[in-house]
């Protein structure tokens, strides 16, 4: 596989990218120049966060080893955040889809951090 960019690099007709180039509002967690991590809109618990490259990829199976390990070794760093936002937050389910047919929806690649709280049933 030819080396990815790790630089911003936008897609036609990408809600994620539109997103990235403020075409789309969201409600930004963490910015680099890597990755943006934002709410998500569809909130499975408070605190419910999408974290996505600045290049679109469309998913994992894209990805090279650069472009792995700069998004991945950011994800602690965002967890921490996410989860220091509201003492309540004890756990959280860090998930990635690839593929329709395992539940994709947007292809632009992106990690779904799932804060869990110690009264998650209030959110049932
Ligand atoms: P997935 O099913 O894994 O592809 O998750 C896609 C997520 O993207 C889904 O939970 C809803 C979220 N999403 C879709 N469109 C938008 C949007 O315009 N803004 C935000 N913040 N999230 C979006």
């Amino acid at each position: 596989m030819d080396k990815m960019t790790l630089e911003p690099h936008y897609a036609d007709d990408c809600v994620f990218c539109k997103i990235l180039t403020g075409d789309i509002p969201s409600y930004t967690v963490y910015e680099d120049n890597i990755v943006k991590a934002f709410l998500d809109i569809s909130q499975g618990t408070p605190g419910h966060t999408l974290v996505i490259p600045k290049t679109h990829v469309k998913d994992i199976f894209a990805y090279d080893a650069d472009l792995a390990a700069a998004v991945f070794s950011r994800i602690p760093k965002i967890a921490r955040a996410v989860k220091a936002a509201d003492p309540r937050i004890v756990g959280m389910n860090i998930l990635n889809n690839n593929g329709s047919v395992a539940y994709q929806s947007v292809f632009h690649s992106h990690i779904h951090l799932v804060p869990r709280y110690t009264d998650q049933d209030d959110f049932k």
